[in-house]
């Protein structure tokens, strides 16, 4: 048995925040049942497509272990099918601009009427606020929920990271509120309302940057580089470049062939504890008593010359071999690993956290699995299913159409054109 087995999950999501939600819930166990219009489905479908005529790696990639059911909800017959699915399923789960659901006819009040037991769960831009009616994407969320202002370079332009902590990062608070609500439900048999919004979750994933805010009101940030360079501090924190968030400063520094890879560099971190031991491997044991260098606060004021000086050392080995050196003296360090090194990591591929899927169309892709491992429920990847593969199943087996009901629906237009019936044509 799967941890949400039994569990039915209305998909009502597209692009990514809300799909990689319930893609974790799908690996989790539950039956999730994604509703697309049909002719079109989910935009990503059809968005950066590397092989004419199929499906993206930007869909596929999002939507494993998933049923696909085509649903033109503006049509009456369509609306009659949701309102059916609403009845029997336990969670839905939607990240429309704000208003399109109730626009559609699916309020919160009318969803619980249909069935109080449900849990709608939504990611929307903003929370509350004078903000509340905006559509958002990604990179909006992250200049607007802290992310850019405190990422880059002192001397440079905010950036956004490749991490998508806006979409991906919003769904997965959002599966945390589905499971939460789940729990509650087992005590009151109620639903209720999960909402993530885009700029919270951001800031979430930045609060120790709202940390390091309030920290500035009491005198400046020591561990900041700019500190030790004698550049004063404004009244926002300030971008730090690759500085470390912990309180340990660290950076990035190059390694043995950074001149033509880009990526042959390494995060290096001074912590306190094993300062003795950096001093030995780099080849500076009179750092361990030299009062200069002995103690943290003293270090502080000359970061970029202790940096300078281990930099001369990594760029002697490669990031591996730092790595490994680094790793016998339990020094943290992290080699800048690029994406092809990632995709071909045996040890990745032996967790399942990169996984190798076959789709009919596509052939072979690869594929991040579920990171969350569950000793109790490992999560199988199945492919992405195609569009309206399942919408005859999910209407006769899931809601008991006759052959009738189906053949009505089909010729309303609410379906699209059924998959056997293309077939046969
Ligand atoms: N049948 C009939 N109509 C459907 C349908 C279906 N199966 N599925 C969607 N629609 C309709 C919606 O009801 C809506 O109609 P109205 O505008 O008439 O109300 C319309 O399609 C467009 O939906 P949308 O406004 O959500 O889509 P968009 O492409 O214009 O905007 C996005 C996309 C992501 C900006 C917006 O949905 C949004 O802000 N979502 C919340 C935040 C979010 O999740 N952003 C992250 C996305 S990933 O980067």
């Amino acid at each position: 048995m799967k941890a949400l087995e039994g569990v039915k999950i209305l998909d009502f999501t597209h692009v990514q925040s809300g799909p990689t939600c319930t893609q974790l819930l799908a690996w989790f166990g539950a039956d999730v049942i994604k509703v697309e219009r049909p002719g079109e489905g989910d935009i990503t479908r059809g968005q950066l497509r590397d092989i004419p005529g199929v499906d993206s790696l930007y869909f596929t990639m999002l939507n494993h272990n998933k049923r696909s059911i085509t649903l033109d909800t503006k049509n009456p017959e369509g609306k009659k099918v949701l309102e059916q699915l609403v009845k029997i399923c336990d969670v839905m789960v939607e990240n429309f601009a704000p208003g399109a659901l109730d626009r559609m006819g699916f309020s919160w009040a009318r969803i619980q009427e249909l069935n109080p037991r449900i849990i709608l769960a939504s990611i929307k831009g903003f929370g509350p606020g004078p903000y509340e009616d905006c559509k958002v994407y990604e990179n909006v969320a992250q200049c607007t929920g802290g992310a850019a202002s405190t990422t880059g370079f002192r001397d440079g332009p905010p950036l956004v990271t490749g991490a998508q902590i806006g979409d991906s990062g919003t769904g997965l608070h959002l599966a945390l509120g589905i499971v939460t609500a789940l729990f509650q439900r087992t005590n009151t048999g109620r639903g209720q309302r999960v909402t993530a919004a885009m700029q919270d979750g951001v800031l979430n994933l930045c609060r120790v940057k709202l940390r390091d805010q309030q920290r500035l009101a009491r005198g400046p940030l020591t561990e900041y580089s700019q500190y030790g360079e004698g550049v004063p501090f404004g009244d926002a924190v300030p971008r730090a470049g690759n500085d470390s968030g912990g309180g340990q400063p660290g950076r990035i520094l190059k390694c043995k062939g950074w001149e033509t890879d880009p990526n042959a560099y390494i995060y290096f971190i001074t912590q306190a504890p094993v300062w003795e031991k950096i001093c030995d491997v780099i080849g500076k044991p009179g750092w361990k008593t030299d009062p200069e260098y002995a103690k943290p606060a003293a270090r502080l004021p000359k970061l970029n010359h202790i940096f300078e000086t281990i930099e001369e050392w990594t760029k002697t080995k490669t990031k591996f071999e730092v790595m490994e050196i680094l790793n016998n003296y339990d020094i943290p360090c992290g080699p800048i690993l690029s994406m092809k090194e990632l995709a071909e990591e045996p040890s990745l591929r032996d967790t399942g956290t990169i996984v190798e899927v076959d789709h009919p169309t596509r052939g072979k892709y690869l594929s991040v699995g579920n990171p969350i491992k569950l000793s109790d429920s490992p999560a199988d990847v199945t492919r992405s299913p195609l569009l309206g593969e399942h919408t005859e199943e999910i209407l006769r087996q899931v809601l008991g159409y006759s052959d009738a009901d189906v053949r009505r629906v089909e010729s309303s237009g609410a379906v699209g054109q059924l998959a056997s019936h293309a077939a046969a044509q």
